[in-house]
């Protein structure tokens, strides 16, 4: 498949359907995981194609460190039953070269995809600090640039070589957070790790530290060994298990944080359908990321956008009794219907 096939294109009207995420406009809900879509190459292999049909409708880059890295050595996938386990090990060119080459070329693409917005779609940056000051330095330096409208902090990445993970803890996220979140006025996305005893607790203590929305889940640690040796199969020995694999152990995750918190969530783990679109936006989540699914087919944010379009249009509006919204307790119907109009837009 090709970023050319797929649904039709959307209304002649793409601004009413747009919704608020953090203060930023977006024409719908749909981001992609970090990491799981090179805007770059995709733009070499599609043309302007992927221009007027991009499959999201907020860009998430790759995570950015400090200085350049080269990696886990390989091999670094691994297929699992119903999905991947990779360790990448965060390969980037490092801040500046990544401002000054991959950020104005990102952002070109972007500009062009959503007329009804002057930057195009959304652009947030993915960083990852290996301390707190060296995160404060990534939010500060990418957060004054104009194309940039969000900022994520990855404090869940499972593959580097400290193995230590500043999100499995409340206490250290929320001071990773407090230490940045005088950097930049620009939202700012923590990253949760699925791999924490209290996801939700973690969730708070980011939301108490000043985080304008949270998004999990990332990987879920997991291990392949070589079929004849025994030995670890991944350079980096374990890795993140992503895919529809873990899609179950996402929703639960979801919905525990969407019910502690005020601000948005973005859910993610293991989507490949607008029916899991939908299921993770009843479970609470503001929006949803596709991430595994787009190595299959990378047109698949926006096939799942129609889909989504497609179940939000008639099963919640028909039927409003039925046990949607059961999912994140203690909201009420007429909010719930209110959220999916938020993503679904107006009836045609
Ligand atoms: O690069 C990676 O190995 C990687 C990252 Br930064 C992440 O956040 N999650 C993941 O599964 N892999």
């Amino acid at each position: 498949m090709t970023a050319t096939d797929g649904p039709p294109p959307d209304s002649a009207h793409p601004a009413d359907r747009s919704i608020g995420f953090c203060g930023v406009p977006l024409r719908g809900p749909i981001f992609n995981g970090s990491g799981t879509f090179d805007v770059i190459a995709a733009r070499r292999a599609f043309g302007d194609a992927l221009i007027e049909r991009f499959p999201f409708d907020a860009f998430v880059s790759k995570t950015i460190t400090l200085a350049p890295r080269q990696g886990n050595p390989p091999p670094r996938l691994w297929e699992t039953p119903a999905g991947l386990i990779n360790s990448i090990g965060l390969p980037n060119k490092g801040l500046d070269r990544f401002l000054d080459s991959d950020l104005p070329e990102i952002a070109e693409t972007l500009k062009g995809s959503d007329p009804s917005r002057v930057g195009g779609i959304p652009l947030v940056v993915s960083v990852m600090g290996f301390s707190r000051d060296e995160l404060a330095v990534l939010v500060a330096a990418s957060g004054r640039r104009d194309e940039v409208a969000m900022l994520e902090l990855n404090v869940s990445c499972p593959n580097v070589e400290t193995g230590l993970v500043m999100g499995a803890d409340p206490a250290e996220t929320a001071l990773a957070v407090e230490r940045v979140r005088t950097e930049t006025s620009k939202p700012l996305i923590v990253k949760l790790t699925p791999n924490a005893a209290d996801p939700g607790a973690v969730a708070v203590a980011a939301q108490e530290a000043g985080a304008d929305a949270v998004s999990l889940v990332n990987t879920l640690k997991g291990m392949a060994l070589h079929p004849q040796t025994g030995e670890p199969w991944l350079g980096g020995r374990t890795g993140g298990v992503s895919g529809p694999a873990i899609r179950a152990i996402a929703l639960e995750q979801v919905a525990a944080v969407a019910a502690r918190v005020q601000i948005p969530v973005i859910g993610m783990g293991g989507i490949a359908t607008g029916r899991h679109a939908h299921d993770f936006l009843i479970a609470g989540a503001a929006a949803v990321a596709v991430g595994t699914e787009s190595f299959r087919d990378p047109a698949a944010g926006r096939r799942i956008a129609g889909e989504l379009r497609e179940l939000s249009l008639t099963s919640v509006s028909r039927a409003p009794t039925s046990t949607v919204g059961r999912a994140r307790l203690g909201d009420s119907e007429a909010d719930f219907l209110r959220r999916m109009r938020e993503v679904s837009g107006p009836r045609p």
